[in-house]
């Protein structure tokens, strides 16, 4: 009986150890296998960060690797170090892949150009058909003739549709900003880098500040078909306003035609544009990229416009370095600045797969930008510029022949719904607004060569 009684409670004893050891190993077991598939695919991805569409892990990685993430590890130019937007769209591992291209033309329809400016001299585009001797032994950029007969005399660098002349002299600094954010010479030991600092710059002017009794709807149109004319594969316009205008819409679609990427300033009017249109922005066309801007902090600013049907992506905008007239560099603030960031993007990824049009460009770059939930608010797309995935994630998909053969990116956004176009308003378009609007009012206090812009808007 006693021995009875002792081997049923060792053998409850023993089934009771059985069950609990295996209760243990299995629960256990299974907590250390995940904890374990977390830190080996965390560790993954911090060692080749190149897969990850994690943006907050990607954001841990670029703060503490130093020298794949720091753009100034890269080039030599003293001021890049304050470029957080480069770092931020995680420049310096894009410029591992490529530096961008000559070859590439983008218009840059704003203020004007400082063509002297010792960060962005080299990186100008050059009218083939004036530039060089003429028949007579004269120098064809200053003959005051209109060599290539395309109807602008002596337009080497590009045309100033305020006065009608090639003067391009940018009385406001904001074109000279924006060239140096898509295109500043890199390693040459001044200022800044561009986005793509292997690029041609071609310069039109739309816009003067000083010119008061000017058109800037119609500077525009024109400055865009000088573009397509020109033959740019890029166009960056900064500029914009409420009103639709069925020429500037013809001429953005002539544009697409010609494929140009058209990537224009979603606008500072502190708006929802799916509401209130802002154009050229808002035009229901496929080469246009619509960009809004962001903080350091990647929250898109209050004074940006935003709207998940209009705008597509968000990119650096908040205290931006960058050149301006007379060798000097500053800080502005607005979506023109974060429109530039796109621009720049543009060219990276064209130079990285030149065979891709103009719609594939735009969709790579919308697609491998960094998810964030605030963006969802904001944005069709829900993401910011990232201009590393943008190249890698894009030589991962492609196949040899260059087909894409994943389709991680492809079709993941709605197309913009039936904008409320509004043909019958096309009344002038307050076009120079968001620009001046753009100026950094408070500190850092941007220096526009010297001058006092009398005309800043708070
Ligand atoms: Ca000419
Ligand atoms: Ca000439
Ligand atoms: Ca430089």
């Amino acid at each position: 009986m006693q021995s009875l009684k002792v081997t049923l409670i060792l053998g409850l004893f023993f089934l009771f150890s059985l069950v609990s050891l295996a209760l243990f190993f299995n629960l256990d077991g299974e907590a250390n296998f995940s904890s374990l598939a977390t830190r080996s695919t965390d560790a993954t991805k911090k060692n080749s960060a190149t897969g990850s569409r994690e943006f907050e892990k990607s954001e841990v990685i670029s703060k503490t690797d130093k020298v794949e993430n720091e753009p100034s590890a890269l080039f030599n130019d003293p001021a890049i170090k304050q470029a957080w937007g480069l770092k931020k769209s995680d420049a310096a591992r894009a410029w591992k892949v490529t530096k961008g291209s000559k070859d590439i033309i983008v218009a840059v329809i704003d203020t004007g150009i400082d063509i002297h400016h010792e960060d962005l001299k080299d990186n100008l585009w050059k009218n083939p058909g004036e530039i060089g001797l003429d028949k007579n032994g004269k120098d064809k950029s200053t003959n005051n003739i209109d060599d290539d007969k395309n109807g602008y005399v002596d337009d080497v660098y590009g045309w100033n549709f305020v006065s009608n002349t090639a003067d391009l002299t940018d009385n406001h600094g904001h074109g000279t900003h924006i060239a140096g954010i898509i295109g500043a010479m890199a390693g040459n030991q001044k200022g800044i880098s561009g986005i793509a600092p292997d690029v041609s710059l071609m310069i039109i002017k739309y816009y003067d500040p000083k010119v008061t009794s000017t058109d800037n709807l119609k500077n525009t149109i024109n400055s865009i078909n000088y573009a397509i004319k020109m033959g740019a594969q890029i166009i960056n316009y900064s500029g914009g306003g409420t009103d639709y205008s069925q020429d500037e819409f013809d001429a953005v679609k002539k544009a697409e035609k010609n494929g140009i990427l058209f990537v224009a300033a979603a606008g500072n009017e502190r708006s929802n544009s799916d509401q209130f249109h802002y154009y050229p922005a808002d035009y229901k066309l496929s080469n246009i990229i619509s960009v809004t801007a962001l903080d350091p902090s990647k929250e898109v600013l209050a004074s940006s416009n935003f709207g998940i049907e209009t705008v597509d992506l968000a990119a650096p905008g908040q205290n931006i370095i960058s050149t301006l007239p007379g060798n000097s560099y500053g800080f502005m603030t607005g979506t023109s600045q974060a429109t530039a960031f796109v621009s720049g993007a543009a060219v990276l990824v064209k130079a990285n797969k030149t065979e891709f049009k103009f719609d594939d460009i735009k969709r790579y770059i919308l697609s491998t930008g960094d998810p964030s939930t605030t963006l969802a608010q904001k944005t069709r797309t829900s993401r910011s510029l990232n201009l590393f995935k943008s190249l890698t994630i894009l030589d991962q998909g492609m196949s040899a022949n260059g087909i894409v053969v994943s389709t991680p990116v492809n079709e993941v956004f709605t197309t913009k719904s039936d904008a409320k176009l509004n043909p019958d308003s096309s009344t002038g378009s307050l076009f120079g607004k968001s620009l001046l609007e753009a100026v950094q009012k408070s500190n850092p206090k941007p220096r526009l060569g010297g001058k006092k812009d009398s005309q800043d808007i708070p």
